[in-house]
């Protein structure tokens, strides 16, 4: 008995020792690190985002491939419940990712990506869009329903074949309803040896950052709120704002009817190493903000815009719209242990705060080396946690910056330099604007023009125009505009028809009291002119201001924000035969029908190009028919006084 009493004594002993010896480990590690940074409980930390790093490694496999690799991709498009910051909702993700897989190839290679649509609802066809890839020659796989192609309909497959002949920043996602709000997207990276800033000599590593706004309510649930007399016709805002994926959620500040996990981890860390150069390639991926991003103690070298490789151009911070893309050149070259990278929400896009509501978001960019990260300090690191908070503070010029605008454009100088812009063959002006009409109980759709784009139900305006089928041959379907069909095109379309090699000047007159960011599908557009917000005025274009143009080697981009009330002005060379989608990049303002077409030498256009399974999706959507459609707020009261 007294033996093992000793014995135990012996144990408590030699516990209170470790744990002498524990304590002062951990004192000694702590206060090498006290005054640089906090620790919080393992439990709310953030987790290092690994996954979005790409190691020079990577990249180098991928410069050294051979040349023509076919990347052969397999893709199911699933309902998965998930709780990227914390809340649970369902989502729409492709093989259960979120955000969804990031494809990295070379120029020259091809992606050969096999989509099955595993939606659980009939009605929920599927799309990929390629977002800035111009699909030369190759129109039907640009994956926008109604316009290139019918929706891949639910149980059934498509396969996407993309040839890479551009290089930069670009990413994916579903053209179809809100899908892409719901979770389907992600990003897509084409690297090219011959580019002008390379991986090993101008920048050690690159991290891919994927911002985007997030909605705990699904893209259907906020659309039905949205129509109703509920919003006044304002766009629901977003909750919340993620980093590849990830966020986090204060559970008190969010209403009970939501499911709220408080252990989830906060937004993703980043780490630099001192004295390297790191290639960051930011995407705005969201439904409706634009986001402003700085780096505290940092100057972003801009020299990528939507896949416009750019002279470099030093900025303490970018604003970024829906769908585009900026490559930036950051030096590590400062003296905190760690800094805060900051995406605020550009508040006066929003025209009200919902309940719990913030627009400024911190991460933490940590300095580590190699040493420190295996060394006791690392393990530290490991035992407590990731630090959430840094002592940098943002650039006095970055906050509170809340304009709706790009970056200047004057300040973007192409690489590939065009000194004299061609001049246009021909010059059309279209108006976006929001209207809501009493007969539809005061809903708001989106216009370009008199036209409220509705998809037409099993008849891609491609297919109408290689005569495949004709619009009188379509689902007729209750319609926002009210417009007569034309000869060729339905009344929910508006087609700009352009001869193969014209140089197409468009002026876009925002009629709207809130910015637009304009995208357009099959070629990139130099950007002449810029009006509204930051010139103090608001205005629509006159022909004076044609001398002001910047024709002197433009920007040349994908996406470009309309100011609200002002104007811009853009001109492209229609060089791309097919239909080709031009809209606003907002959820809302896109799903409510602000969109247009051109169609660009459809002459040209391979009849061939169309498989016979794609004919086939168009026969089952055409069979659906109107099961497909949202009802439209306004269409029970015809139905009513015709049944009375
Ligand atoms: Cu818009």
């Amino acid at each position: 008995m007294s033996f093992r009493l000793a014995g135990n004594g012996r144990f408590v002993l030699l516990l209170f020792s470790l744990h002498c010896v524990t304590v002062l480990f951990v004192l000694w590690t702590l206060i090498g690190d006290i005054p640089i940074v906090h620790y919080v409980s393992r439990t709310r930390h953030s987790a290092t985002d690994r996954r979005m790093q790409a190691t020079a490694k990577t990249i180098q496999e991928i410069y050294e491939a051979g040349s023509r690799k076919i990347h052969h991709i397999n893709w199911h498009v699933r309902n998965e419940t998930i709780a990227p910051d914390g809340v649970m909702r369902e989502m729409i993700l492709v093989n259960g990712e979120f955000p969804g897989p990031t494809i990295r190839a070379k120029k020259g290679d091809v992606l050969q990506i096999h989509v099955q649509n595993d939606l659980a609802a009939f009605t929920q066809s599927t799309s990929i869009h390629f977002h800035g890839l111009f699909q030369r020659g190759m129109n039907e796989m640009d994956g926008v329903p109604g316009v290139t192609q019918c929706g891949i309909p639910s149980g059934q497959d498509f396969s996407y074949v993309i040839d890479l002949k551009q290089s930069g920043t670009f990413w994916w996602h579903s053209h179809s309803r809100l899908q892409r709000i719901d979770g389907m997207f992600g990003g897509l990276i084409v690297y090219d040896p011959e580019e002008a800033y390379v991986l090993g000599r101008d920048y050690y590593e690159e991290i891919f950052v994927v911002l985007h706004d997030h909605y705990h309510n699904s893209g259907d649930a906020n659309m039905e709120w949205y129509l109703s007399k509920e919003s006044s016709g304002f766009e629901p805002v977003p909750n919340n704002l993620l980093i590849n994926g990830q966020g986090f959620t204060d559970c008190d500040r969010i209403l009970s009817r939501y499911s709220c996990k408080r252990s989830v981890s906060g937004l993703p860390t980043f780490q630099f190493e001192h004295g390297r150069k790191y290639r960051l390639r930011i995407l705005n991926a969201s439904a409706f903000a634009e986001i402003n991003f700085s780096i505290d103690d940092h100057i972003l070298n801009v020299i990528e815009v939507d896949s416009t490789e750019v002279e470099e151009f030093s900025t303490h911070s970018i604003v970024i719209s829906p769908g585009q893309r900026y490559s930036v050149i950051v030096e590590a070259d400062s003296n905190f242990q760690s800094v805060y990278m900051r995406a605020n929400m550009q508040n006066s896009c929003f025209r009200y705060r919902p309940y719990g509501y913030r627009s400024n978001y911190t991460t933490v960019i940590e300095y580590t080396s190699p040493l420190e990260t295996a060394g006791v300090t690392g393990l530290a690191r490991r035992l407590f946690g990731q630090p959430i908070s840094a002592q940098s503070s943002p650039w006095s010029d970055v906050l509170p910056k809340e304009e709706c605008v790009d970056l200047d454009v004057v300040s973007l100088k192409p690489k590939t330099a065009v000194p004299n812009v061609p001049e246009p063959d021909v010059r059309y002006s279209i108006s976006p604007k929001t209207m809501q009409f009493d007969k539809r109980h005061l809903a708001p759709f989106g216009f370009i023009n008199r036209t409220s784009f509705l998809p037409a139900i099993g008849a891609p305006n491609l297919h109408v125009a290689l005569n495949l089928i004709n619009t009188s041959d379509t689902v007729p379907v209750p319609t926002v505009s009210g417009r007569q069909n034309t000869a060729i095109w339905g009344g929910d379309q508006l087609v700009t028809q352009i001869h193969l090699g014209s140089v197409v000047e468009l002026i876009i007159n925002n009629d709207d009291d809130s910015a637009h960011p304009f995208h357009l599908h099959g070629h990139d557009f130099w950007i002449l002119r810029v009006y509204g917000e930051t010139n103090a005025g608001i205005g629509k274009w006159r022909p004076e201001y044609i001398s002001s143009y910047v024709l002197d080697n433009p920007i040349r981009r994908d996406v470009v924000t309309i100011p609200r009330l002002g104007h811009a002005v853009i001109r492209f060379r229609a060089d791309n035969p097919g239909m080709w989608a031009f809209h606003c990049h907002i959820a809302w303002h896109l799903a409510t029908g602000m969109m247009m077409q051109f169609a660009v030498g459809v002459d040209s256009i391979d009849q061939n190009t169309i498989t016979e399974q794609m004919l086939e999706h168009c026969a089952i959507e055409r069979g659906l028919g109107t099961k497909l459609l949202r009802p439209l707020p306004g269409d029970e009261i015809r139905k009513d006084s015709r049944t009375a």
